[in-house]
């Protein structure tokens, strides 16, 4: 019996960023309406991080094992890590030197009284480069798998995926296994993703219910700039980049990432919002496997726009707020500092409070100053989240133009999914 050709429901036919955006907009009205008891809806929320993070290393595991197979080419995979790690570093440097230009400019710290008591968090050391670089070897894959180390994943997932590459037909039968496992795990994102409009909901009506007017005022000015200069650092920096260096429509780029862009925003950790990154760029951007199932996973880990604006502004702001007056060289060092730090920012949330303590020390700031910012840090760490996101999914559609590894006909069509 053949089943009744029914088409979609309406709330089928809704794109799913309309669908999330409602559930933000209702977060928002409902956690103001109920204050502190919106809390009650936060375990709606938790659950979508939770089922978003499941997905995270079996789909960038065998994304990455299939696009690298599929690649053919481990020279090509040299000038692709090339590409990506000069990209990233660039647009962090640009979005630093935004950052203290906007705090310098509006000036946020400037005529404000407020004090703050001992800060118990001593700085955090950042970590060195040799450190980086030795952390990057698993010494045991299963164990890198487990703990979800995802530099070590990617390292391990490039050696697999060319090893498989190059012992050729023996290699087949297990890269027909992940290649059935990868689009498993691609379908079963989308499939969490229709859970993304009920965990937008809980997660934004906790956060509009925890932070008061007598909370935010007394911080709305840097808040401001720190949003003004991140949506600057989108509009003007990687709208430029794409238009420039990849000849390619920045509103299409837009409207592909709307939905990582609210995942993040709402959940304030890139990692937990890399199943959606790599969902759009695959599938809205029209960007390859191959490209995305590295670039994003590298750029999730090490690439912070965001945080590094994050840290331009803030560094600025507690200097105007305790009448230090900074000179060329410490915005130097902070440019410096801050693109180290942000490198070695964790994808999680308010892991750039931790970092803006290294930035604070080297330019002899009182790391006292940061429980005034710590207050409202989740109301900063949405916005700084979601331009990390941006500026991965940015570098990975331009470096799959580069390498002639992004379909134009999906990016260019207007209406994604
Ligand atoms: N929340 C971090 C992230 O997930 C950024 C930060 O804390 O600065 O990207």
């Amino acid at each position: 019996m053949s089943t009744p050709d029914r088409s979609p429901g309406l709330w089928r036919r809704i794109p799913l960023w309309q669908k999330i955006l409602v559930g933000l907009a209702l977060g928002v009205l409902v956690g103001t309406l109920m204050g502190e008891s919106a809390s009650v809806f936060k375990p709606i929320g938790d659950i979508f991080i939770s089922a978003i993070k499941m997905l995270i290393v079996p789909l960038v595991f065998s994304t990455l094992v299939v696009g690298i197979t599929a690649m053919r080419d481990p020279q090509k995979m040299g000038r692709i890590g090339a590409r990506t790690i000069a990209l990233y570093l660039v647009t962090t440097a640009f979005a630093i030197a935004i950052g203290l230009a906007a705090s310098w400019l509006f000036q946020p710290g400037v005529g404000l009284d407020m004090t703050f008591e001992a800060n118990p968090d001593a700085a955090k050391e950042a970590p060195s480069l040799v450190q980086i670089v030795v952390g990057l070897v698993p010494q045991n894959p299963v164990d890198a798998l487990a703990s979800g180390n995802i530099l070590q994943i990617i390292v391990f997932a490039i050696g697999l995926g060319v090893s498989l590459t190059l012992i050729g037909e023996k290699g087949e039968p297990v890269v027909k296994v992940f290649e059935s496992f990868a689009e498993a795990m691609v379908k079963l994102t989308s499939l969490v993703m229709a859970l993304a409009p009920f965990g937008v909901f809980g997660l934004i009506a906790h956060v509009a219910g925890s932070y008061g007017a007598e909370v935010l005022l007394p911080l709305v000015k840097v808040i401001g700039v720190a949003y003004l200069a991140s949506v600057v650092h989108v509009l003007v920096v990687y709208s430029g980049l794409l238009s420039l260096l990849g000849r390619l429509n920045p509103v299409r780029y837009l409207q592909g990432i709307l939905d990582a862009l609210v995942v993040a925003y709402s959940s304030a950790s890139s990692s937990g919002t890399l199943p959606v990154s790599l969902r759009c760029a695959t599938k809205n951007l029209g960007v390859s496997e191959g490209v995305a199932g590295f670039v994003l996973p590298v750029g999730a880990t090490i690439n912070m726009d965001g945080t590094a604006i994050y840290q331009g502004v803030v560094a600025v702001f507690i200097a105007q707020l305790i009448g230090v007056d900074l000179s060329l060289a410490d915005y130097g060092m902070i440019i410096v500092t801050g693109t180290l730090a942000s490198i070695g920012t964790a994808g999680v949330p308010g892991a750039g409070l931790v970092m803006l303590s290294i930035v604070m020390a080297q330019i002899g700031l009182p790391l006292e100053a940061l429980a005034v910012v710590a207050g409202v840090d989740r109301i900063l760490d949405m916005a700084r989240t979601s331009v990390n996101v941006a500026g991965d999914l940015m570098v990975t559609t331009l470096v799959g133009k580069s390498e002639g590894e992004l379909d134009e006909n999906v990016y260019n069509a207007a209406n994604k999914t």
